[in-house]
């Protein structure tokens, strides 16, 4: 077998994530509707401003938007969890990122699967965010063990998956014909099942010590729980969702409206009540399970840690005013806007201060000054040799994803863990160390810089 034969990663990723699109809108009929909206807003939007559509081109940023989505699944065990990072290896995925989500009273902690070479993320940016749950969270020791004992019996990938990834890692890639199986088979890990594996009792019991726990233990497999396309004006979809039949939760997460977009804004749609059949205990079978949702989300550019110290401070200002204590609480949004105002609203002045990554590239003045231009960067970008772009953050917000979590689990419990982070406990069920989110953008810019100035015959700094 020669090495050409083999299919590229990004094909493979390209083509499972269009397959798990197609599976997802069979399912929840409503992804469709919000897939045709949020392309019809983009394309009004890209139509209404010109400088956002010159801005993508110039970035190679407009192609992945009609692809571009994440999805979530939630895991029961290291077995599982560890199948599942050689798997998305396959598609070129790997883990980034490390989130404690116990925090905010949800009894997992996950990673997102995702590309992370800057061609690859330009090529198709599926993002898959993995959590795992941690059954040492549940406090009844007898329901801890059940638990344990219902997932160690499952298996959640078939044979054939298994076999393709064990043969992608010793021939290094697969053909197209192994490709097409591939992706055939490890959609059935992400495909939901209306037959609980579990009697109406034992779902019960699960469901009272937390509705996730019942949702991960429960059933056959992982199903795919959500599925995320990107809009590039998240308050006008939320706006629209209602007049084709979708209901918003109240609020989206994140940061402020702004004209330059920071981070990651998010909203969804409520979970649907679907229904399933228990395994038989000799009890009624017939039951329902909330699971499955929709989600929508805008994507700005990526922060320093800086930035995100300042986004963290002050979003947790805005949380301070509006919630917790008794007496009227004032409105959300506007608190926000009004304590999101501290955070400055340009592309350049984020540059200047340190907050936020730009690739850097050259001009057409600096393409013809080359040499002839000014020394330093800065003197580059003032003299119009150097331009900038945002480079767009590819990943995730804990307190945002603990709040898309609560609004589908449909609990308002403030209700804490207080169980110690655990990354290493989460690095070791992996098998590997997560990649560091905040080292991959700085490197990013760092390359745009070197590039410039190789271009204009100059050595690095
Ligand atoms: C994942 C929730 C997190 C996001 O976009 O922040 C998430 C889940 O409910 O399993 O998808
Ligand atoms: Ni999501």
């Amino acid at each position: 077998m020669t090495q050409s034969a083999f299919i590229g990663s990004d094909d493979i990723r390209t083509a499972f994530s269009r397959a798990m699109s197609d599976m997802y809108r069979t399912e929840v009929p409503q992804y469709g509707t919000l897939m045709t909206l949020v392309s019809e807003v983009n394309d009004e939007v890209l139509q209404n401003d010109s400088e956002l559509l010159a801005d993508m081109q110039r970035a190679d940023e407009l192609d992945r938007l009609d692809v571009e989505r994440h999805g979530a699944i939630r895991l029961g065990t290291a077995a599982e969890l560890n199948a599942m990072r050689r798997l998305f290896a396959v598609m070129g995925m790997e883990p980034v990122g490390y989130y404690d989500l116990s925090v905010a009273g949800v009894p997992v902690h996950s990673t997102a699967f995702r590309p992370v070479g800057e061609k690859a993320l330009r090529r198709n940016p599926f993002r898959v965010f993995t959590s795992l749950l941690r059954l040492e969270l549940i406090t009844d020791p007898a329901l801890r063990q059940h638990a344990a004992d219902i997932l160690a019996a499952r298996s959640i990938f078939t044979p054939a998956a298994m076999e393709l990834v064990e043969r992608f890692e010793r021939n290094g890639g697969l053909t197209r014909a192994e490709m097409e199986v591939f992706v055939r088979e490890a959609l059935e890990t992400f495909r939901w099942h209306s037959e609980a594996s579990v009697s109406a009792a034992t779902y019960k019991a699960l469901h009272d010590a937390h509705r996730l726990i019942a949702d991960v233990v429960s059933f056959k497999g992982p199903h795919i729980n959500h599925l995320t396309p990107r809009t590039l004006d998240i308050d006008r979809v939320q706006d629209l969702m209602p007049t084709r039949g979708i209901t918003p939760k109240e609020t989206i997460e994140g940061p402020a409206r702004r004209k330059c977009p920071i981070l990651l804004r998010q909203t969804s749609f409520k979970a649907l009540e679907e229904a399933i059949a228990f395994a038989s205990d000799g009890a009624a079978t017939a039951g329902r399970h909330t699971a499955r949702f929709g989600e929508i989300e805008q994507r700005g550019v990526a922060l320093t840690p800086k930035g995100r110290a300042l986004y963290d401070r002050l979003l947790n200002e805005v949380r301070a005013l509006t919630e917790g204590g008794s007496g009227p609480k004032p409105d959300y949004v506007e608190t926000l806007n009004r304590v999101f105002a501290a955070f400055p609203d340009d592309y350049d002045t984020m540059r200047r201060e340190g907050l936020a990554y730009f690739r850097y590239g050259l001009s057409e003045a600096g393409k013809t000054a080359g040499h002839a231009g000014p020394a330093g960067i800065e003197a580059l970008v003032e003299s119009g040799h150097l331009r900038f772009d945002p480079i767009i953050y590819e990943d995730f917000l804990p307190v945002s994803a603990a709040g898309i979590f609560q609004s589908n689990l449909q609990s308002n419990s403030k209700a804490r863990y207080n169980a110690a982070s655990s990354k290493d406990d989460f690095e070791r069920d992996l098998g590997r160390p997560v990649i560091d989110e905040v080292a991959l953008y700085a490197e990013m810019e760092a390359a745009s810089i070197r590039d410039c100035l190789a271009q204009l015959g100059r050595a690095a700094a």
